[in-house]
């Protein structure tokens, strides 16, 4: 089997870090780290890209050595060096790697300073206090790690975008408020809006930092202040979520927010465009020869390295910065864009909100259009539908349509895939409908062959029109199934079929990489919420943030089409 792109990006990766802990030189770790995200965020799959001939050192940051090793792993599936390395390494090493807040530089103190060599050592290193007493540790790091060995979990504890979201912006309000406060805003991966965020990241311009810093300490939901100094201060929510305060003055604030927002890959390059321009670019502002030449706005920033405006979702070196200089950055998609839904139940099936309820939700949200699409009969849990209820819902969608011109219901269904690819309802019933949206709910412990060869004979079904929430997956809680997503996504392109991204915080499926594949593959993709209930028709945002990291335009988006212009899209897969 060959290698995919994360099994690739995750063995440069692992190459980084046994780099590291072995002192090689910081470029060459840092070359094999850019290129596991250059890998990671690609559109499309190495394998592929090799089979076509393409020539890998084209791409940003991978010269003719890495593009090489790259090819050895597709072809062999495994790499010499990374072979090499791990038998060189001790076992506790790769243990502590895994541990959060531990990168290779401080589990090389842990076994050299404190000769921890095992997990039980580390813990009791940890209740002596001695890990807090090491050079570049401090209290945080030994909070970290203690959260870390009692939940005896190497799963790192990141909370998902939409409960961040839910935590931080009563915070924003509450500092908002501060006397004399004037810009309060969130930097970090919340503002990238990463699908899952480490800790949030607040910045704040004000004539004086103290007042702030009090406020920020004095919030209601601060469980315990870990840092706190003149300008800054750290602080663990009853959430659990870590939230830092940087206050910055106004004149810093361009800089300071592109700093706080990273990624920290984005901010080292555009660094060294502006070292090469003699510009000193770091959180205060831009500076040459000691004098500041700009900072005020984040635009100030890019102009000063003869670049456009960057959004926080592209900025992770995954090409944007090449892209930016080319002139060619997208135009990203917007909620205002979307006018529709094509993806949600009612409370005939599993749904808590009448067909009406939701209907007048969706249009008080500015929807033209709205597709019902219920359970079919093999989930049986969620009431699903057999032909029968089927056909009678179908006949209640045209009366409403009949008597509600303000928007417009599409008639459709979220059709179960069978063990063996079939639908679970006959091809005549499926017929009578505007859109079938068809998703796997079982088996997910299929191989990949299996998964994927299961999914494909499904879209061949003539009727088969978006493929739901495509791996399966539910962020920290379930993996995805093991599909192959570039397969799929090429038949959805021989189909004339759609890839749908689920927006629901829990799901986000389609992972941005694979948004950008679908774009450059060419097949328009899907943002639904999947809503059980009027209120989850606002998930819809959480699924424009990942269609922005994954680069996608209005024009690469199904529901951004008028009714009138997605009618003969859905059509054309309706033979
Ligand atoms: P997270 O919190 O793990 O979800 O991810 P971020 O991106 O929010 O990372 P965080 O909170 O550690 O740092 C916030 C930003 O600060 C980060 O995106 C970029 C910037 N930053 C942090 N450390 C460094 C650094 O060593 N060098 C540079 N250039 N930027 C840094
Ligand atoms: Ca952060
Ligand atoms: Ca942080
Ligand atoms: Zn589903």
């Amino acid at each position: 089997m060959l290698a995919h792109n994360p099994d690739i990006a995750q063995r440069l990766d692992d190459i980084a870090d046994l780099l590291e802990l072995e002192d090689a030189n910081p470029f060459r770790v840092r070359a094999y780290r850019n290129a596991a995200r250059v890998i990671r965020g690609l559109g499309a799959e190495v394998a592929v890209m090799l089979k076509r001939g393409d020539d890998l050192s084209e791409l940003p940051g991978i010269g003719k050595d890495l593009a090489d090793k790259i090819q050895t792993i597709v072809r062999t599936g495994h790499l010499p060096l990374l072979d090499q390395l791990r038998k060189a390494t001790p076992a506790i090493a790769a243990e502590l790697l895994k541990l959060p807040g531990l990168g290779p530089k401080r589990v090389k103190t842990l076994y050299h300073e404190l000769d921890v060599h095992t997990l039980e050592q580390l813990h009791r290193a940890l209740l002596d206090g001695r890990i807090r007493a090491l050079p570049g540790f401090g209290s945080i790091t030994e909070e970290r790690l203690r959260q870390a060995l009692e939940t005896h979990a190497a799963a790192p504890s990141r909370l998902k975008l939409a409960l961040a979201e839910s935590y931080v912006e009563p915070l924003l309000a509450w500092l908002r408020d501060t006397p004399h406060a004037e810009t309060v805003a969130a930097a970090g991966s919340y503002r990238r809006c990463q699908e899952t965020v480490g800790d949030i990241d607040i910045l704040v311009t004000a004539p004086r930092a103290a007042p702030v810093v009090k406020r920020f300490t004095e919030y209601e939901e601060v469980e315990k202040i870990a840092a706190r100094g003149n300008t800054r201060a750290t602080v663990v929510l009853k959430s659990g979520l870590q939230v830092d305060l940087r206050v910055v003055p106004p004149r810093s604030y361009g800089s300071a927010l592109h700093y706080f927002t990273g990624s920290k890959a984005h901010n080292i390059a555009i660094r060294r465009l502006g070292q090469r321009r003699g510009l000193k670019i770091n959180e205060y502002g831009v500076f040459r020869k000691g004098r500041r030449v700009g900072g005020k706005t984040e635009a100030e920033v890019y102009r000063a390295v003869g670049l456009p405006y960057i959004p926080p979702e592209l900025r992770e070196n995954r090409g944007e910065i090449e892209a930016a200089a080319a002139g060619q950055l997208p135009t990203l998609v917007k909620l205002a864009d979307l006018r529709g839904d094509l993806h949600v139940h009612t409370v005939a099936t599993d749904g808590h909100n009448t067909l009406t309820e939701m209907a007048r939700a969706a249009h008080e949200r500015g929807f033209e259009y709205l597709a019902i699409t219920e359970h079919s009969k093999r989930i049986a849990m969620a009431h699903g539908f057999d032909s029968r209820h089927l056909l009678k819902q179908i006949e209640e969608i045209d009366r409403f349509n009949a008597t509600s011109p303000r928007i417009t219901i599409l008639k459709g269904i979220e059709v179960d895939i069978l063990e063996d690819g079939k639908l679970d309802l006959p091809d005549a019933t499926l017929g009578h409908l505007d859109l079938v949206v068809a998703s796997v709910h079982s088996h997910f412990h299929f191989s990949r062959d299996k998964q994927t060869g299961r999914i494909l004979r499904a879209m061949e079904r003539p009727h088969f029109t978006v493929f739901a929430h495509p791996t399966g997956r539910l962020i920290g809680e379930r993996e995805p199934y093991d599909v192959d997503m570039p397969r799929i996504i090429g038949a959805a392109k021989d189909r004339g079929c759609f890839i749908e991204l689920n927006a629901h915080p829990e799901r986000l499926d389609l992972i941005d990489a694979h948004c950008r594949m679908a774009k450059e593959v060419g097949v328009l993709v899907s943002i639904a919420t999947d809503a059980h209930r009027t209120e989850e028709l606002g998930n819809l945002r959480f699924g424009v943030f990942q269609a922005r990291r994954g680069w996608l335009e209005k024009a690469d988006v199904l529901n951004t089409r008028s009714l009138a212009a997605l009618r003969p899209l859905l059509a054309r897969t309706m033979r």
